[in-house]
């Protein structure tokens, strides 16, 4: 199979996300720099694309999707990254906590909780996995909790608890920080506040945390996915810091799909 038939065999389209995700723009732009004229990313939603990505695999056929790691995708499905030698997606992320300034000293135990939140691409997939599997999310959150209780407890660790303290977090609805938002969502319940968890489009969560209108998130990609958004808002949001690294993003394909690089859409 030749790689112009996957272009052709494609429609020129990659499957992506909501417009608002880093991993979008960069795919966009990946497009431009590889001069990649003919092909075009489609938007949706990272649901609709997980559903495009099952499809596609169950009947071996070619699709190119707008990948991440961690993600539960690569546990289910022989996936490979295209490689990237222009370096377009970047290398190795972190994700960071943000919150909005000033919360050390009008919340100082959910500023101690979420700047104490940090776990790994494995336990975060482990959520995910559940979830895909049929497990509602707020039940894989507190089962993982449950079953984690010594990194939880450095997590609150020198946190008091509380009474009812309203604790707002944003996220959009990307598996990843569907994961993230409700376990530590889930760890700040079992801490006494009054949590609210809201989905919103990748920019208004940063807005939210720069406006105040939110307390925080946790779904910072950084240094690229979400570089732009970042030195937007820098001046308005505190940083505080990595909740899990070796994260990453790029191209993602089926393995029995015969092409291994980004450069390989040209011909
Ligand atoms: N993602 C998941 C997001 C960040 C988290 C990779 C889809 C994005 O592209 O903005």
């Amino acid at each position: 199979e030749s790689s112009a038939s996957v272009g052709e065999s494609l429609n020129h389209e990659i499957t992506g996300i909501d417009s608002g995700a880093g991993v979008v723009k960069a795919s966009e732009k990946a497009v431009e720099e590889y001069g990649l004229e003919e092909w075009e990313v489609q938007t949706s939603s990272g649901g609709a694309m997980t559903e495009e990505l099952s499809n596609a695999i169950e009947d071996e056929e070619p699709i190119i999707v707008t990948g991440w790691t961690p993600h539960w995708k690569f546990a289910k499905y022989d996936l490979k990254y295209l490689e990237d030698p222009k370096e377009v997606f970047g290398g190795e992320e972190k994700i960071h906590t943000m919150v909005k300034q000033g919360l050390k000293e009008e919340k100082p135990n959910l500023n101690k909780i979420l700047d104490q939140f940090s776990w790994d691409a494995s336990q975060m997939e482990s959520v995910m996995l559940k979830r895909k599997d049929g497990t509602p999310i707020e039940e894989a959150a507190k089962k993982w909790v449950e079953e984690n209780a010594d990194q939880v407890s450095e997590w609150t660790k020198g946190a008091e608890k509380v009474d009812g303290v309203e604790a707002k977090l944003v996220y959009v609805s990307w598996d990843s920080e569907i994961a993230s938002t409700n376990v530590i969502a889930e760890v700040l319940r079992q801490q006494g506040f009054e949590v609210e968890i809201t989905q919103v489009q990748n920019a208004t969560m940063w807005q939210a945390v720069a406006e105040g209108e939110a307390d925080g998130m946790v779904a910072a990609w950084l240094p690229g996915t979400h570089g732009e958004n970042y030195e937007n808002f820098k001046d308005q949001v505190t940083d505080l810091g990595p909740n899990l690294e070796g994260a990453k993003i790029g191209l993602v394909v089926p393995e029995y799909m015969d092409i291994e690089s980004i450069e390989d859409l040209k011909e």
